[in-house]
C-alpha cells in the first residue's frame, strides 16, 4: 500500500476511535443525568464509529498496510445540556467529514482508485450524520426549556434508528 494512503488512513482511523470514545462520554454523562434515550442513542453511535474504525483497520491490513492502533486522548466528560451535547457532535461530524474529504483528494492525487472507492462509503455515511445531527439541533432549538417537550424529545430519540441499513461488515 501506498506509504502516503497508508498514512492518512492511519489518521482516521485514530479519527473514528477518538469519535468513539467521545460519544461513549456522551452517553454516559447522559445516564447519569437520567436522561435513557439520549443515553442509548449515544452508545449505539459510539458503537457505531468503532464498526467505522475496525472497518478501516481490516482494509488497511487487507491491503498489504499496517494498521496502527491509536491511543485516544480523554474526551470531555461534562456537558451542560442536551443542545452543547448535539452542538459539539455536529461539530466533531463536521471536523470528520474534512478528514475524509482530504483521504479522498490524497486518493486522487495517488491515483489510488480502489482506496478511493472504499472511501465512497464514508462519504455518504457522513452526509447521513451530519444530517441527523442538525435535524436532532432543530427540534432540541424549537422545545427549548419546555420540559414535556425534553421528555418526548428523549423518548423518541431511543427510537431513532441509529444503524443504518448497508453498514460496513467487519
Ligand atoms: Fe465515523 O462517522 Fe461519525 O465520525
Amino acid at each position: 500500500m501506498n506509504t502516503r494512503i497508508e498514512n492518512i488512513l492511519n489518521k482516521q482511523i485514530k479519527a473514528e476511535a477518538t469519535s468513539s470514545q467521545l460519544y461513549l462520554a456522551m452517553a454516559s454523562w447522559a445516564e447519569n443525568a437520567g436522561i435513557n434515550g439520549t443515553a442509548n442513542f449515544l452508545y449505539q453511535h459510539s458503537d457505531e464509529e468503532r464498526t467505522h474504525m475496525l472497518k478501516l483497520v481490516r482494509f488497511v491490513n487487507e491491503r498489504g498496510g499496517k494498521a496502527d492502533i491509536p491511543s485516544i486522548d480523554i474526551p470531555q466528560k461534562e456537558f451542560e445540556s442536551l443542545t452543547h451535547i448535539f452542538t459539539l457532535l455536529l461539530e466533531h461530524e463536521i471536523m470528520v467529514t474534512n478528514m475524509i474529504n482530504e483521504v479522498v483528494y490524497i486518493c486522487l492525487e495517488e491515483k489510488d482508485y480502489s482506496t478511493h472507492n472504499f472511501m465512497q462509503w464514508f462519504v455518504a455515511e457522513q452526509l447521513e450524520e451530519e444530517a441527523l445531527a442538525r435535524n436532532i439541533l432543530d427540534k432540541l432549538k424549537m422545545i427549548g426549556n419546555d420540559k414535556a417537550g425534553l421528555y418526548l424529545f428523549d423518548r423518541d430519540l431511543e427510537t431513532i434508528q441509529n444503524v443504518k441499513p448497508g453498514a460496513p461488515n467487519v
